[in-house]
């Protein structure tokens, strides 16, 4: 039985997320997820939307995905592959070469990132809405105080 170990924050969990992770479930019979916890993604400067708790149990309810296991930090992928005995740690294109250190362990392969989605592009969206609703909402306190101003006079 081979095993595939991959890691990631998924956070806003989106279709770049899904597709790496089926992508790397077909390199094995068995696929584990090793997702950041939230002090881990605060070491890496990177601030969740979604908490830890939740952003684990979106990615274990996956089909193609046996395990979860909490990221701690950079350096257990040394031992989560001896321990879990993966026979590929895989990652997306964006971290090509970053850890060809664990070659001697397993084989690591990157696999090309799906473009035009990120979890940066997602906020960025959720944040721009939130500026027209609250354009829109102060527009419209501003008619309501024109209209006051009129019925005072
Ligand atoms: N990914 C992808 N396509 C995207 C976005 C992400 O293929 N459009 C991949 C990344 O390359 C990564 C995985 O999805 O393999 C998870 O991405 P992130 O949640 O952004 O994880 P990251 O913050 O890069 O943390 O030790 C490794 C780190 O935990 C990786």
């Amino acid at each position: 039985m081979s095993t595939v170990i991959t890691y990631g924050t998924f956070d806003l969990f989106h279709i770049g997320h899904l597709r790496i992770l089926e992508r790397a479930a077909q390199l094995g019979d068995r696929l584990i997820v090793g997702v950041s916890t939230d002090e881990f993604n605060a070491l890496k400067g990177k601030k969740c939307v979604i908490p830890y708790e939740h952003r684990s149990s979106i990615v274990g309810a996956i089909k193609c995905v046996d395990l979860v296991i909490p990221e701690n930090n950079w350096e257990q992928k040394s031992s989560d592959i001896e321990l879990h005995g993966a026979d590929y740690l895989v990652m997306g294109s964006d971290w090509e070469g970053k850890f060809d250190n664990f070659s001697n362990k397993c084989e690591v392969k990157y696999l090309e990132r799906t473009s035009d989605v990120s979890t940066t592009s997602l906020k960025e969206a959720l944040s721009s809405v939130s500026e027209e609703k609250i354009a829109e909402i102060q527009k419209g306190l501003d008619q309501i105080r024109g209209v006051i101003g009129q019925l005072g006079q």
